[in-house]
């Protein structure tokens, strides 16, 4: 049976449930989807050959082939991901992907550096999102940045955090839509931290010298990602929940949720509605962390539909912006990219499939047990027929087809890169 046949009866399915599967796909049709740019190339950067990802508590294991070694393979396996993926996404770079002939320090980069990208996003239609980078870099190896307790070192990375800013806001003006500049730092310890206070002082009071500049809130927003621990900073991370928390509320800046930087058993999920009662706005990082922030590619499992469900029913004078954050260097990491974008595709079509109606009369009614039937019922109802239906109408392969494109992506291009 073709995707148009399958798709007449899954709407007619969905129908007896009060659910409108045009409209569904119109909806996740307006989901843009910000695409990491790390997985590419396992969080390496450009910013000089040979360049790695060295220390900040995360890592990429794996040494499957074909990993981009310079600006042009990532842009090109960009392209080809984009290739793949049904609807319009953004492209979240970091700021040691920039373009440097000759080197330039960490806080003397400026919109110069990205000019390449801008024009080559421009040409394909994605906006860019931007962060800064406060790790890999000799001026992070004492495991702290921003919180350090050495004047210079914070001097250093503010003065970067400036640059990005900055470089957010270029990005913001020149492509006509908000670019997100989320800040992360690796900033912690690995075993007892006597000065908590003072590191998380230091952090604070060097946040707010970060911010000292406003930017035009159309073109650029600030957003900071917590966690709670890193690789080697087990202990201590100055960067935690709550101080982001109140740093966020009391500044007015958006919250990064981080779907790894949790204990394993918190619902990144149950986070959101509790949060938007204080705040209109925030940034997801999806993410899969299996028994630690291992930054697994994202699939359909409970967190990530749950998430999805959260996202498709927050109240619409609320905004939630959704990124991606995963590397695996051990598989196909086009495929890695396709597979975690179209797994939070697929989560959000499902929450947008879902009989809202009727689930919310049950449970208004106290009809638990039929609420619970009917939420297990919705889980067997077609979506993939919904899902395939959507990709023929965005011109991408279907779910059957698409592993085949990346297989060729392999053979004729990744296979060639040493
Ligand atoms: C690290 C954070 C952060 C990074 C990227 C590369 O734990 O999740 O978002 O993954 O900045
Ligand atoms: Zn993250």
């Amino acid at each position: 049976m073709g995707i148009h046949q399958r798709y007449e009866l899954a709407s007619e399915q969905y129908a007896e449930y009060g659910v409108d599967t045009d409209a569904a796909i119109e909806a996740l049709r307006g989901y843009a989807i910000s695409i990491h740019c790390w997985q590419a190339d396992d969080v390496a950067g450009f910013e000089r050959p040979g360049a790695a990802l060295s220390g900040g508590g995360i890592q990429a294991t794996g040494n499957y082939p074909g990993r981009a070694r310079t600006i042009a393979e990532a842009r090109q396996d960009y392209e080809r991901v984009l290739t793949l993926l049904p609807g319009t996404h953004r492209l979240n770079l970091h700021a040691s992907y920039g373009e440097f002939p000759a080197p330039v320090e960490r806080d003397a980069i400026g919109p110069e550096q990205f000019a390449g990208w801008l024009d080559w996003a421009r040409g394909l239609g994605v906006a860019l999102d931007f962060n800064c980078t406060c790790f890999s870099h000799p001026k992070a190896e004492s495991g702290f940045t921003l919180a350090s307790k050495d004047p210079a070192i914070r001097q250093f990375w503010i003065e970067h955090v400036k640059r990005c800013r900055e470089i957010a806001a270029a990005f913001g003006e020149a492509q006509g839509s908000l670019c997100i500049h989320n800040l992360w730092i690796p900033d912690g310890a690995k075993d007892i931290t006597v000065d908590r206070f003072g590191h998380r002082h230091h952090l604070l009071e060097s946040l707010d010298a970060c911010m000292a500049i406003n930017f035009s809130l159309s073109a650029m927003k600030d957003a900071v990602e917590s966690k709670l621990f890193g690789i080697g900073a087990e202990w201590f991370t100055a960067g935690s929940h709550e101080f982001y928390l109140g740093y966020a509320l009391s500044r007015g800046v958006m919250l990064c949720f981080d779907m790894g930087h949790f204990h394993p058993t918190e619902s990144v999920a149950d986070k959101v509605s509790a949060y938007l009662q204080f705040a209109d706005e925030l940034l997801l990082h999806v993410s899969r962390p299996v028994r630690w922030d291992s930054d697994h590619v994202v699939i359909l499992d409970d967190a990530t539909r749950d998430l999805a469900f959260e996202i498709v029913r927050r109240r619409h004078d609320k905004t939630i912006h959704i990124a991606l954050d995963f590397f695996d260097a051990s598989i196909n990491r086009i495929g890695a990219y396709v597979t975690g974008v179209r797994a939070t595709q697929q989560a959000l079509l499902q929450a947008l499939l879902s009989p809202e109606r009727l689930l919310l009369e049950l449970e208004e009614a106290g009809r638990n047990f039929e609420r619970l039937a009917l939420l297990e019922t919705a889980k067997a109802l077609p979506r993939g027929a919904v899902w395939d239906a959507f990709c023929e109408q965005e011109n991408v392969p279907p779910a059957s087809a698409w592993v085949q494109d990346v297989q060729h992506y392999e053979r004729d291009v990744l296979a060639g890169r040493g």
